[in-house]
C-alpha cells in the first residue's frame, strides 16, 4: 500500500501580529512592535502549500484557532462589553491582551508529536497535541487543536489523539519541532527520535539563558502513549549552548528525512553517540549532510533559518529542500546548501527558495509551518478530505484572505473592538469552506 508524508500546514490567521511574546526566540524579541501584514502572511502560507502540492505532495491545511480569544481575558478578570474588555487589558498589562491575539497555532509543527502506524504496537497513528506550557499565549493552543485533530482524524479504528501531556513544567511538550522520525522508506518502521532541553534528574545540564522548553519525561511519556517499541526510540540532549543562541526547538537547528540526517556540529549534546543509536535499530547508518562550525556559525544558523527547512521525498525517490529566502541571503549558508545539493553521495538534488517573511519574523520558518502525518492511502482516505489542499481549495482559500485579512495590524489596533471582531466572523466563513461546522466555541 502506498505510504505518503503529508504536510498539514496551519493556515496563518487574520490576527498575525509581532508582540514579542517568546523569550529565547529571536526574531520574535527583536521583531516586537513591527506592523505586521496578516494579508501577506497568509497569502505567503498559502504560496508555500501550493508550492508543495506542485512538487507532487500531498498537502492538507490546519484551520487557525479562534483569536482575539475574549474569553481568556474573562477568565483572567476582565470585564465589559469588547472595547471595555479589550482596553482594560491593554491597561493592566499590553502583553496579556497581545496573548489572547496570537495567531501563533500557525507553526503547526508545536501542534502535535506524531507517530505514524508502522511504528505503533496497535497499527493505529498516534497524535498527541502538545500543551505549550513554555509561553503563556500558546499554553490553551492545545485546547483547540485536540478537538480540530479528532475532526480531522476522526476515525478511532485508525487515529488515535490523545489528550495533551499535563500541563506543568516538569511535561513541557513543544510537539513535532522536537521530534525526528527515520526510516528506510516512509512505510517502514522507523526509529523515532525525541529531543530535549532539560533533564529532571540533571537540571545543571540545561540551558542558562533561554528557557528549555521541552523535557526528557515528556518525550518518555509521548513515546509510551504511542505505544512505540522501546528498542526504535531514541532519546538525545539539545546542546545547551544551542538553545542559548537562539534554538528555541531543534528544529531550529536539524531536521532529518527518511535516512537523511541535516544537522549542525553543535545541536546536540553528544553527537557521535546519538547516530550509532539511531543506526542501530535501523540496521544501516543514516546519510548525514553535516554543516560545521567551519561551514558557519550557529548564529548563521539561527538568523538564516536554514535547519528549518522542509526536507521531502519527490515522486522520483529523490529529495528537495524547501529552505527560506533568508538562507540564500547568507553567503556561508548558501554555499554551504549548493554543495549539499551538488554532492552525489546524498539523495538531496534540488532546493527551494521561498518567502514566507512575515511568519520568520517571529521565528517560524517552512518547517515550523507544517506537521508532518505520515499515512497510508486507506489512513489518507479516512482523513476528513476537506482540508486536503486541491487547486479548487487553494484558489477558495486565496480569496477568502483578500476578502477578510486586514492588511496590517499595529500593537495599537489591538484595542480594537471592530477589529476583533471581524477576525472572529472571517473564521466562520471558513469552517463552511473547510467543512468543519461547529469547530469553533463561538459556534457551539
Ligand atoms: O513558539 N513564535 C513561535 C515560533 C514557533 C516556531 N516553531 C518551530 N520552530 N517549530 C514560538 O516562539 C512569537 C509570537 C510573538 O512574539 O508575537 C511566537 O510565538
Amino acid at each position: 500500500m502506498a505510504t505518503h508524508e503529508v504536510n498539514f500546514d496551519g493556515l496563518i490567521a487574520p490576527t498575525h501580529n509581532y508582540a514579542g511574546l517568546s523569550p529565547g526566540n529571536v526574531a520574535s524579541a527583536s521583531n516586537a512592535g513591527l506592523i505586521s501584514s496578516p494579508k501577506q502572511a497568509a497569502l505567503q502560507g498559502l504560496l508555500k502549500m501550493k508550492t508543495l502540492m506542485g512538487l507532487g505532495l500531498k498537502q492538507g491545511v490546519l484551520p487557525p484557532q479562534q483569536r482575539p480569544d475574549l474569553n481568556m481575558l474573562r477568565a483572567l478578570g476582565f470585564a465589559g462589553d469588547d472595547a471595555k474588555l479589550l482596553q482594560s487589558a491593554h491597561d493592566a498589562d499590553p502583553t496579556l491582551l497581545a496573548a489572547c491575539w496570537s495567531a501563533s497555532s500557525m507553526w503547526a509543527a508545536n501542534a502535535a508529536t506524531v507517530s505514524p502506524s508502522a511504528d505503533t504496537a496497535d497499527h493505529r497513528v498516534h497524535m498527541t497535541p502538545a500543551n505549550l506550557v513554555s509561553n503563556f499565549h500558546r499554553s490553551w493552543e492545545h485546547e483547540s487543536t485536540t478537538p480540530a485533530l479528532r475532526m480531522i482524524f476522526a476515525d478511532d479504528s485508525r487515529f488515535m489523539i490523545h489528550n495533551a501531556l499535563p500541563s506543568q513544567q516538569r511535561f513541557a511538550d513543544e510537539g513535532a519541532a522536537n521530534h525526528i522520525r527515520f526510516c528506510s522508506k516512509h512505510a517502514e518502521p522507523g526509529v523515532e527520535l525525541f529531543v530535549y532541553g532539560v533533564d529532571r534528574d540533571d537540571p545543571a545540564s540545561g540551558a542558562r539563558t533561554f528557557p528549555s522548553r521541552q523535557t526528557r519525561a515528556a518525550c518518555e511519556a509521548l513515546a509510551r502513549n504511542h505505544l512505540l517499541d522501546p528498542a526504535r526510540v531514541v532519546f538525545a540532549r539539545q546542546h545547551p549552548d544551542a538553545i542559548d543562541a537562539g534554538v528555541f526547538h531543534n528544529d531550529v537547528i536539524s531536521t532529518g528525512n527518511e535516512d537523511v540526517f541535516l544537522f549542525h556540529e553543535q545541536a546536540f549534546a553528544t553527537s557521535r553517540s546519538l547516530m550509532t543509536d539511531l543506526a542501530a535499530p535501523l540496521g544501516k547508518s543514516l546519510t548525514l549532510i553535516e554543516a560545521h562550525d567551519s561551514d558557519f556559525s550557529l548564529e548563521d544558523a539561527v538568523t538564516s533559518y536554514l535547519f528549518n527547512s522542509q526536507l521531502v521525498t519527490l515522486p522520483d525517490s529523490s529529495m528537495a529542500l524547501i529552505a527560506p529566502f533568508e538562507s540564500k541571503n547568507n553567503p556561508r549558508v548558501h554555499a554551504f546548501i549548493e554543495k549539499a545539493v551538488a554532492r552525489t553521495d546524498n539523495p538531496l538534488n534540488r532546493v527551494e527558495y521561498l518567502d514566507v517573511k512575515e511568519s520568520m519574523r517571529n521565528g517560524g520558518g517552512p518547517a515550523c509551518l507544517r506537521l508532518r502525518v505520515v499515512l497510508t492511502d486507506d489512513e489518507l482516505r479516512n482523513t476528513h478530505q476537506a482540508v486536503m489542499l486541491t487547486d479548487s481549495l487553494y484558489n477558495k482559500l486565496v480569496s477568502w484572505v483578500e476578502k477578510n485579512y486586514p492588511d496590517h495590524i499595529a500593537p495599537d489596533q489591538l484595542r480594537d473592538p471592530v477589529l476583533a471582531r471581524g477576525c472572529v466572523d472571517a473564521l466562520d466563513e471558513l469552517t463552511r469552506i473547510l467543512e468543519l461546522p461547529k469547530l469553533y466555541p463561538f459556534q457551539r
